[in-house]
């Protein structure tokens, strides 16, 4: 048996009339009409009408599944039907693989299924298109995230997942048994990404990363992917202009090489207006206040403070210099208000998509923040004695790629953009 398909469906087109084909796939539908029996084919490219007739061929297709998996070998030629361009006139039909049925959702979304009963079959999910529409543009932003750094001198890397110490203070952390000793799984690259710096001095990773907690909304997960970069010699507002520059370009790569996906997925995205809109904190408390929500200066943004504010600022939009005691032990503070910090969210309408900052790089300050925040400083001492081996100032952010995703694909659930999520209540499949 060949394996080996001579074209992608995608590659197919009506001016191939008398071209002989071998293509594979899966069955998307079946119907008899008279002595001839229709077939759709569809491969990751796209999806062609095969037309089989004699008694030989139907008779082998007669009891065939829908999603089963065939190969066609056949001929191009004109059609009449309205969905498509051509049909492939079948002399010989091999069945790889068959469906069992009843599958347990319908893949081609004829009939509804709920999302827990799609994610329990999410391999067959992603034979609905629209499905498979969100992950080729996923991998698409992927792409353009990973040229956009590179373009800009930033060197991916890859750090570790299962750590020793906690990178982002003690609360939310997945512990497990390492052998004998107690490790846990990374809440984010933080504390890598900024030792990092003094030897490469721009870095990025793209990865998984863990966090126990028990939310149940749309926009938290308990393993999500993370856009981190780190650089040395930037302050904050440099690396505000550079995650600008990373969500601007997304926009343009997905305008010019998404056009099918965003057409499957009834999306027509609009490249945001730039620069992004940029308030400080205390702006943020004024507007709340206009709208009769009285906050103290030091009170953090609820989640209901940040609906109203994503009411007032509907695209992308940076809340910068939040007070210090809102922020992690690594963040700066500000040189003319030690009570502020060098630091911003990135947020889209009310969904936080990234933060980020300056970093402390003077290791005494980094000690006592640490102190001051509750945490030891003997627990962090590997990462400290990094500071004295030339740690140049620094800064960076985290990105939410599944948030990203949701608000590219106008979709609020991150569990669609996401293969596999998990959450507190989904470990399998
Ligand atoms: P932070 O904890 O704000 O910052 O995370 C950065 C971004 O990651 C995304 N995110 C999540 N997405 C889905 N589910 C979750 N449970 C979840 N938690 C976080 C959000 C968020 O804005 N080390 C810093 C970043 C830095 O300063 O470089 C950090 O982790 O989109």
């Amino acid at each position: 048996m060949d394996l080996k398909r001579s074209h992608y469906i995608g590659n197919l087109g009506a001016s191939m009339k008398g071209q002989k084909v071998l293509v594979g796939g899966w069955v998307e539908d079946l119907r008899e009409l008279g002595k001839l029996t229709f077939l759709t084919l569809r491969d990751v490219t796209g999806v062609a009408q095969v037309v089989i007739a004699g008694n030989e061929n139907i008779q082998q297709i007669k009891d065939l599944n829908r999603q089963s998996v065939v190969l066609v070998t056949g001929t191009i030629q004109e059609t009449k039907a309205r969905d498509f361009a051509y049909e492939i006139k079948a002399d010989k039909i091999e069945i790889l693989s068959r469906a069992v049925h009843p599958l347990p959702i319908d893949p081609i979304g004829r009939l509804e299924s709920n999302i827990d009963n799609r994610l329990n079959a999410r391999a067959l999910d992603l034979r609905n298109q629209r499905v498979a529409s969100i992950f080729k543009l996923r991998h698409h932003v992927l792409f353009s995230i990973r040229k956009t750094l590179t373009e800009l001198g930033f060197i991916e890397v890859n750090t570790p997942k299962i750590i020793g110490s906690a990178s982002e203070g003690g609360a939310n952390l997945f512990s497990l048994k390492y052998f004998d000793k107690q490790a846990y799984l990374a809440q984010s690259p933080q504390l890598y990404k900024e030792q990092l710096t003094i030897g490469l001095e721009r870095v990025f990773e793209i990865a998984s990363f863990y966090r126990a907690e028990k939310s149940h909304t749309v926009r938290h997960l308990t393993e999500f992917s993370s856009v981190d970069i780190e650089a040395a010699f930037m302050d904050y507002t440099d690396v505000m202009e550079v995650l600008q520059t990373v969500v601007t370009n997304v926009f343009d790569h997905m305008a010019t090489n998404c056009i099918e996906e965003q057409k499957t997925l009834g999306i027509e995205v609009k490249k945001p207006n730039t620069p992004f809109t940029r308030i400080t904190y205390t702006q943020a408390i004024a507007e709340l206040g206009k709208e009769g929500i009285s906050l103290e200066l030091g009170d953090d943004l609820l989640d209901s403070h940040l609906r109203k504010l994503g009411e007032i600022h509907q695209s992308f939009y940076f809340i910068t210099d939040w007070p210090m005691k809102l922020k992690p032990f690594y963040i700066h503070e500000k040189e003319d208000d030690a009570t502020l910090s060098k630091s911003f969210d990135l947020q889209y309408g009310y969904l936080e998509l990234s933060s980020g900052g300056r970093r402390l790089h003077d290791p005494e300050k980094l000690r006592s923040r640490l102190a001051e925040q509750g945490l030891n400083p003997a627990q962090f001492e590997d990462h400290l004695r990094s500071f004295d081996w030339g740690m140049p100032p620094h800064s960076g952010w985290g990105l939410g790629l599944d948030r990203l995703m949701s608000v590219l694909t106008q979709i609020d659930n991150v569990r669609e953009v996401v293969l596999y999520p998990r959450d507190p209540e989904r470990l399998f499949p």
